[in-house]
C-alpha cells in the first residue's frame, strides 16, 4: 500500500485553518521571546529518526506474544511499512535492519524499493544473542567474550558478514549490542571477558569500511542478570577509546539502572566527542520497551536539552548522529506507536531549541537555582505542538498522522494484502 500526497494534502486541507491559527498564536507567544518559530521549525524538518526493522511487528513479552494482523513478513514488507510511516511524518527517512532477519536477497532490487519511498539504510545490527538454525557454535555461553576461541571467530565472522550486507545497501554503520555476560557470580572472568571482546571488536573494527562507524551500545542486565561485559557507558567509552575513533557509544534510553542521570551521560559523552546516537524508547522499570515520552517527558526534554548544547558545542548538524527508537511492544498497532514515538522525540528537541540558553547560563554563573528551573521549565510546558505539525506539513507529510492513518484505514489494508495471521520479527 502506498500513501498519495494528494491524500495528505486533503487531509491537511481540512485542518489547515485550525493549525494556523494555533501556529500563528505560537508563532506570537515565541518571537516576545525573541525566538523566530520559522528556524525551529526549519530544524525539525531536518531531524530524521531511522526505524528498526524489528519494531514494525508486535512485540512480546517472555509471558506471550499477542499478533496484530497484517504485519510485514518480508524485507520488503517492513520497506513498505516504514515507507508509509515516512509517507505521514517526513521525519521517518531510514529504515535499520537485523541480520540475520533482514538478509536483503537482491540488494539492488531492496535498494530501488527503498528509494522509491523516499527510505535510506541506518546502522546494520549484528545479532549474538541468538542461536540460528544451522549454526555451529552456540552463544548460550557468549559471543565476542566467550571462553572458546572458535565461538568468538564465528561471531566475529557474523558482524564482518553484517558489514558486507550493510555495504551493499549504502550503510555506513554496524551496531553491535552484546547480551554477553554471565547470570551467577563465579560463572565468568571479567577481566579475560573484558579482554577477548575488546580483541573480537579489533577483528571487527579493521574490517571496517574507510567511512564507517561501528556504534557500541550498553546494557545494564538483560538476558545476563548478574553481570554483563559492556553494562555502562564507561564500559563502552572505554572499548570505544581502545578502538579507535571509529567507535562511538550508542546510548539506549532502557538500559540504564534506575535513576541513572541519562542526561549527565550524553553530556559527558558529547564533551568527549564519543557519542553515536540514540536508541529512543521509555520505561518505568527496566527495558520496557514503551512508546517514547510515554512515562518521563520531562527526561526525554532534559536530554535533549544536553543534545543541543552538545551539537552546538561540537558545531555538528543533527544528521551527523544516529538517531534511531528501539521500542516494540503489545498492545498497541506497532505503526502507530511508531507514529507516537516519533512525534514525542521531535516535541521534546523542539521544546530544547527554544530554550534561552543565554539566561540559563546567567542563571547557573549567579548560583540562581528557582531561576536556572524556570527557565527550562517554560520551555517544556510550551506547546510547541504546532511548530512539529507545521514542520511535517511543509516537507509534505500529514497535519495529524495517526488521524489520516486511521481515515485511510492503513492497517485493514494491509491486512487484506498479507492477510491477518502473519507474524514479523519483532524482539
Ligand atoms: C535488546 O535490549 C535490544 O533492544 C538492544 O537495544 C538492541 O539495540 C536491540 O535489542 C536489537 O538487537
Ligand atoms: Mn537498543
Amino acid at each position: 500500500m502506498r500513501i498519495e500526497q494528494y491524500q495528505i494534502d486533503q487531509h491537511n486541507d481540512s485542518l489547515l485553518s485550525r493549525h494556523n491559527n494555533h501556529f500563528i498564536f505560537a508563532k506570537e507567544q515565541l518571537a516576545e521571546q525573541g525566538i523566530n518559530a520559522d528556524d525551529v521549525v526549519k530544524a525539525l524538518a531536518d531531524f530524521q529518526v531511522a526505524i528498526p526493522s524489528w519494531a514494525l511487528g508486535t512485540g512480546g513479552t517472555r509471558f506471550g506474544r499477542f499478533s496484530g494482523v497484517g504485519e510485514p513478513r518480508s524485507l520488503e514488507e517492513k520497506i513498505e511499512d516504514v515507507g508509509l510511516l515516512h509517507a505521514l511524518n517526513r521525519s521517518s527517512g531510514s529504515i535499520s535492519l537485523h541480520i540475520p532477519w533482514d538478509i536483503p536477497g537482491q540488494a539492488q532490487s531492496i535498494m530501488d524499493l527503498a528509494s522509491s519511498v523516499n527510505l535510506k539504510f541506518d546502522a546494520v545490527n549484528s545479532n549474538t544473542f541468538q542461536d540460528q538454525k544451522d549454526q555451529e557454535q552456540s552463544y548460550k555461553f557468549g559471543s565476542l567474550s566467550h571462553v572458546d576461541p572458535k565461538v568468538r571467530k564465528q561471531a566475529v565472522e557474523h558482524n564482518i558478514e553484517v558489514i558486507k550486507y550493510g555495504k551493499e545497501l549504502g550503510s555506513k554503520a554496524l551496531s553491535i549490542w552484546l547480551s554477553d555476560g554471565s547470570c551467577f557470580p563465579g560463572q565468568s572472568n571479567f577481566v579475560k571477558s573484558f579482554q577477548n571482546t575488546l580483541e573480537s571488536l579489533q577483528e571487527i573494527y579493521a574490517a571496517l569500511p574507510e567511512d564507517w562507524k561501528v556504534y557500541v551500545e550498553y546494557k545494564a542486565y538483560e538476558p545476563n542478570f548478574y553481570s554483563t561485559v559492556i553494562q555502562d557507558w564507561g564500559s563502552s567509552l572505554l572499548f570505544c577509546q581502545k578502538l579507535g575513533p571509529k567507535a562511538d557509544v550508542l546510548v539506549d534510553l532502557g538500559h540504564h539502572l534506575p535513576n541513572a542521570n541519562i542526561e549527565q551521560i550524553v553530556a559527558t559523552l558529547m564533551m568527549e566527542g564519543r557519542l553515536a546516537g540514540f536508541h529512543f524508547n521509555d520505561s518505568k522499570y527496566g527495558d520496557d520497551d514503551l512508546t517514547v515520552g510515554s512515562i518521563r517527558p520531562y527526561m526525554l526534554f532534559l536530554i535533549f536539552v544536553e543534545l543541543v548544547e552538545g551539537m552546538k558545542r561540537a558545531g555538528r548538524a543533527s544528521d551527523t548522529y544516529a538517531w534511531m527508537i528501539d521500542a516494540s511492544h503489545n498492545v498497541k498497532d506497532p505503526l502507530e506507536d511508531l507514529l507516537q514515538s516519533v512525534e514525542a522525540i521531535l516535541l521534546a528537541y523542539a521544546q530544547s531549541l527554544i530554550v534561552d540558553r543565554k539566561k540559563l547560563e546567567q542563571a547557573r554563573n549567579e548560583n540562581d537555582v528557582v531561576l536556572a528551573q524556570q527557565i527550562l521549565q517554560n520551555a517544556f510546558r510550551t506547546d510547541v505542538r504546532p511548530l512539529v505539525r507545521e514542520s511535517m506539513r511543509l516537507a509534505g507529510g500529514a497535519l495529524d498522522p495517526i488521524a489520516l492513518f486511521r481515515n485511510l484505514s492503513v492497517r485493514t489494508e494491509l491486512m487484506n494484502e498479507r492477510g491477518g495471521l502473519t507474524v514479523a520479527t519483532g524482539l
